[in-house]
Parts: C-alpha cells; structure tokens; sequence
C-alpha cells in the first residue's frame, strides 16, 4: 500500500502484548496517525460502539490485534467467552471497516486454526481440512470465521482485507498470571519464584512431550508493517489460500524449552509433570515460505528473546503483586 505512513490506522488492542508490540513498531517506523481506543469507554463487543466510532474516525487502515486470549487452560476454561468474544469484536471491527470504505484491513489470529493432526509443517492450505484441538476449539472456530470473513468481504465487495496466522507469541507485556496465560511467560515466573524461595522442584504442566513454536512479539509487529506496505488481498487470495502463516518454522518441546527457561533464569533445582493438566495438540510448526520468500523472516533466536523478556519480567512484574 502506498503512503501508508500518513494514513489514519486504527490499532484495535493496542494495550495487550500483540498491540502494544504493533504500536511501538508503528511509532518508530514513523507512522504519524495512528488511532487508538480505551476498553471501557469503546467495547469492541459492542456493534453500535463499533459503528460509531469507526463513522466518528474515520480510519483508512484498521489493525484487528484485540482479542479475548489467553493459554490452554483459559482457552478450555472459559469457552463461552472465548467464542463469543471474539465473534462480536472481530464480526463489528470488519463489518464497520467495510461500511466506512476502510482501505486495508490486517486481521491476527494464531496457529491453533489449523487442525489438530494435520501434517507438519501446517502449510497455510491445511485450513479446514480436520478437526480441531478440543481446548481452543472455541477460540479457533471465531478465529476461522474472522479469516472466512476477511476472505469473503474481498470477494463479495472487493474490500482489501487480509488475515495473518502468527505462531505462539511471547515478549513485553505478556500475561504472567499461571492460571490463564501461555506457557513462556508462566515458565518465566514459575522458575523465578522457586530460585527466590529455594523451592527445590518446578511443575509443569502436561507431559513436557508437546513440540511448540515460538515468535518474539517485536518480530510479530515488524512481519504486520511489512504486510501493511507489501501485501494486498489480491496477492493473498489469488495464491488460493486464505491466511498467511507468520513463525520461525523451528520448534521445541516443552520439556526442552522449560529447561532452556530454568538456565536463563539460573534456578537449580528439577522438573517435575503434573499429567493432570493437557498437553493440547501435539505439534503446530508452521510452514513460513510463503511470508518468507514474500520478503520477511524472524530476527530473534529465542534464547534472546527470553532473556529479553525475563529482563522485562524483572524490571515490570516480579513484584507478584503487580502480576
Ligand atoms: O502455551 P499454552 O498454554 O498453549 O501451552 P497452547 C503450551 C503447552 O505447554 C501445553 C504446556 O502442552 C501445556 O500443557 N505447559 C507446561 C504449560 N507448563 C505450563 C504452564 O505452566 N502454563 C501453560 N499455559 N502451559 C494455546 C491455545 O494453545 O496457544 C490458544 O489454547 C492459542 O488458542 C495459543 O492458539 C497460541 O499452545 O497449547
């Protein structure tokens, strides 16, 4: 898209680890108009709010980074919020999009998409083509409906509209609560605690054996502005394909990646699996040739990125009152 640096961006979300990422990415790149929005003076849920706001300013670009996320036992947890939720944030923002003639329209969801056992790496044509993980199936079946919609707003109306499929993300800002947010970050705090009190043992959930994916979110924010500047819908759907996968296309197991955390944090002690927490899918690699002979590819090894991230830890959260 062209002069994209002057145009008006509403960035949905822009307080979470997904949006806030975006938003610094935006500012450095000098990205003079981008709009942004308060939860609860503007709920997303809300179709009249929506409607209104996007009438009211008018965007020529909407960035969809809000969204009701969180880890396995959130996801399997809270089904009801999570489906409706994100039916009603992502329905409003590409409904109001296309009646005020927004000009570009990113919409962000995740890996979990892609059936459970689908071959690896999950190629971006994989969609649709098997059941789903039953603990996010919620969440993944509002986010297939948000790519469909995306999709089919092009094809009906022609409106620029394209939806990417990041990995597992982690980095600033992340959600450190260990009932509701994603394995990095509650590895993060779980080792930190025990190396501050000696606890002589760390439990993770699940049987350490599933292999994951990991992208640092200030990578994530640099693949969506060069999705904004290089990649239109036409581009997209006349691949025959619906999303575009972002990712490292490297992944580990968690029983791998918890003592990668252990080492980073210098905590000593051992390992222990608490099975009656689930293990979720199995693997989701995704295929990222795609976005990668596009011109884009991940910068930070993840080692770097979790350490970046503890540092963060440290300086923002380890006061577990502010957790
Ligand atoms: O990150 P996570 O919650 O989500 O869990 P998913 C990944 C794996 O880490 C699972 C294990 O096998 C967990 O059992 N794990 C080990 C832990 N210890 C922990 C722990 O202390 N906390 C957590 N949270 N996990 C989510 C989906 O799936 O991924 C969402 O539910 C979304 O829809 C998101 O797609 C990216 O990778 O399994």
């Amino acid at each position: 898209m062209k002069n994209i640096k002057n145009k008006r961006i509403y960035l949905a979300g822009h307080n979470g680890m997904v949006g806030s990422a975006i938003f610094r990415q935006l500012k450095k790149n000098g990205f003079v108009n981008v709009i942004t929005a308060e939860f609860p003076s503007l709920d997303l849920r809300n179709q009249k709010s929506v409607e209104d706001f996007l009438a009211e300013k008018k965007p020529e670009v909407v960035i969809i980074a809000a969204a009701k996320v969180g880890g396995i036992l959130a996801n399997n947890t809270y089904r009801a919020e999570f489906i409706y939720d994100n039916l009603m944030i992502q329905n409003n923002l590409i409904h109001s999009s296309y009646l005020n003639k927004v000009e570009k329209l990113i919409f962000l969801g995740s890996s979990c998409i892609y059936p459970k056992l689908a071959p690896q790496p999950l190629k971006e044509e994989y969609l649709l083509s098997g059941y789903l993980e039953y603990t996010n199936e919620p969440y993944a079946i509002a986010k297939i409906a948000g790519i469909k919609m995306c999709e089919n707003y092009y094809k009906q109306y022609g409106c620029n509209f394209i939806s990417a499929m990041p990995t597992n993300l982690y980095g600033y800002n992340d959600n450190f609560d260990l009932q509701t947010s994603h394995v990095l970050p509650a590895l993060i705090r779980k080792f930190h605690e025990a190396k501050t009190i000696n606890k002589p043992f760390v439990e993770i959930w699940g049987t350490g054996k599933p292999l994951r994916e990991f992208l640092f979110v200030d990578d994530l924010a640099e693949a969506i502005l060069f999705l904004l500047e290089n990649v239109e819908a036409e581009n997209l759907y006349s691949l025959g394909i619906s999303q575009l996968n972002i990712g490292t296309g490297k992944d580990i197991s968690i029983f791998d990646l918890a003592k990668l955390v252990s080492e980073i944090v210098g905590y000593k002690g051992e390992i222990v699996f608490d099975t009656t927490k689930p293990d979720g899918t199995p693997r989701k690699l995704m295929d990222v040739s795609r976005i990668n002979s596009l011109g884009w590819k991940y910068k930070t090894e993840l080692k770097e990125g979790i350490q970046k991230t503890y540092e963060w830890f440290l300086e923002n959260k380890a006061d577990s009152k502010l957790i």
